[in-house]
């Protein structure tokens, strides 16, 4: 079923991450999730979680990530179609919550180009101010 991890798609995971060293679950994310650290969550289900980012880089700035650990946005597969779509409905929920109501953005990193820091997949939301186009 949708957001299960199989088999098949743990293991194109585990290949895939293990292509940069040192850059595979379980990340720090893992221990938000399992609650062995704090973080301020603003929403949480059986799939994912959401949470502010403890740096955060606009007036509302908060992470949505799945509870199973798919290090990146590059290591998806075909039967995840249904978890993604469900991050970005709580994406979209979570920033009417937050009063975004003029507007978001919605930032996946993904890799070294993609500055990602955390090898954990999350969906960035920023609102509260005017982002600029295009980004660094
Ligand atoms: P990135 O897309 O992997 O670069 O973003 C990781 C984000 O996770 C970044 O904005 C950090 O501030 C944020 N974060 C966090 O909220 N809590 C943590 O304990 C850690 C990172 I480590």
């Amino acid at each position: 079923a949708g957001g299960q991890d199989g088999e098949v798609q743990k293991a194109q995971r585990a290949a895939k991450a293990s292509e940069e060293p040192g850059q595979r679950p379980p990340t720090i994310f893992s221990k938000i999730i399992d609650r062995s650290i704090r973080a301020d969550i603003l929403y949480e289900d059986d799939k994912c979680l959401a949470f502010r980012d403890v740096a955060p880089q606009a007036p509302v700035h908060f992470l949505v990530i799945p509870k199973c650990p798919i290090p990146r946005l590059s290591c998806v597969a075909t039967g995840d179609a249904e978890l993604l779509g469900h991050l970005l409905l709580v994406a979209s929920q979570m920033a009417k919550v937050e009063g975004l109501v003029d507007g978001y953005r919605v930032v996946i990193n993904d890799g070294k180009q993609g500055a990602q820091s955390v090898y954990h997949l999350h969906l960035h939301v920023l609102g509260g101010r005017q982002m600029g186009w295009p980004p660094g």
